[in-house]
């Protein structure tokens, strides 16, 4: 049988990239996000173009509940997950501690780092029982330097480094493979949902440079995904050309 692939926010951005890049290589897909309707489309997209076999899982990561559910219901023949990708998550705000909304950092809290582990505590399992498997976290160049304003996110995703390095220490025995993967500025509904909707100002972050894409970190997570079973990129930084980190940037040429 073909591998499988268990992706989190799969209905946009990178999530969808990546289950595009691996469906359209042969790769069974399980796509997960909150947004039925968008998981109906992809799934057409993908069993249009592809072929592809796509079971849609549609659940809140922040809902350990329907975390559990949703997995421990999957069908006898969607429960070899070779490769988990925990990508779900967002920024919500950009502002300072003082002024800071206390239900976007639960969100945040709640998405980047709780909804990974709730993930993460289902499936392991799965793949420790068979001797492999290959989780990739989604952190953040947010994870690596904090900027001005971006504090509590930034925490999250310093959380998402920790954790994958302590994870890597907890699957070593197992033979299962942990990536962290952290891209800096990538075009994705990102802004929109950090600046709740606001076009202008979401835009507005992608002028005068050339940012990361969707399909550029899939290409990523797929060449990791790839490699010889006896070694892993354990972690890898990503940013464009433009960007040397999160305070050295380059727009306009
Ligand atoms: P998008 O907003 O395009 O995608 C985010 C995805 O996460 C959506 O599919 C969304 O689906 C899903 N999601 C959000 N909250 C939940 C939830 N509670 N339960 C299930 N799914 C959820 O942004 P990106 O693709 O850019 O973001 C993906 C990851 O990459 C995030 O972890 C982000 O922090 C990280 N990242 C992004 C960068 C960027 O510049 N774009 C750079 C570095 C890291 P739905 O709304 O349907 O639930
Ligand atoms: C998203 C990239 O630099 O806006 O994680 O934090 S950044």
């Amino acid at each position: 049988m073909s591998k499988t692939i268990f992706i989190t926010g799969a209905s946009s951005g990178f999530g969808a990239g990546i289950a595009k890049r691996f469906a359209a290589e042969g790769f069974r897909v399980i796509i997960n996000g909150r947004r039925a309707e968008r998981l109906a489309a992809l799934k057409k997209e993908l069993e249009e173009n592809y072929a592809a076999e796509v079971y849609v899982a549609v659940f809140d990561v922040r809902d350990k509940k329907a975390v559990n559910a949703c997995i421990a219901a999957l069908p006898e023949n969607w429960r070899t997950i070779d490769i988990l990708v925990n990508n779900a998550g967002l920024a919500a705000g950009l502002s300072t501690i003082q002024e800071g909304d206390t239900d976007d950092w639960d969100t945040m809290i709640d998405t980047n780092i709780k909804g990974l582990l709730y993930v993460t505590r289902a499936i392991s399992p799965m793949m420790i029982s068979r001797g492999s498997g290959h989780i990739f976290n989604i952190g953040s160049i947010a994870g690596k330097y904090v900027y001005p304003n971006g504090n509590v996110y930034c925490g999250t995703k310093f959380a998402v480094n920790a954790l994958s390095e302590s994870m890597r220490i907890d699957m070593l025995a197992h033979g299962i493979k942990v990536t962290a993967i952290h891209p800096g500025a990538a075009e994705t509904e990102f802004s929109l949902v950090r600046f709740k909707g606001d076009v202008a100002r979401a835009g507005k972050v992608y002028e005068g440079f050339t940012p990361l894409s969707a399909e550029d970190i899939a290409d990523t997570v797929f060449y990791c995904a790839n490699l010889p079973a006896h070694y892993c990129i354990n972690d890898l930084v990503i940013t464009p050309l433009t960007q040397a980190n999160s305070h050295y940037s380059r727009k306009n040429g």
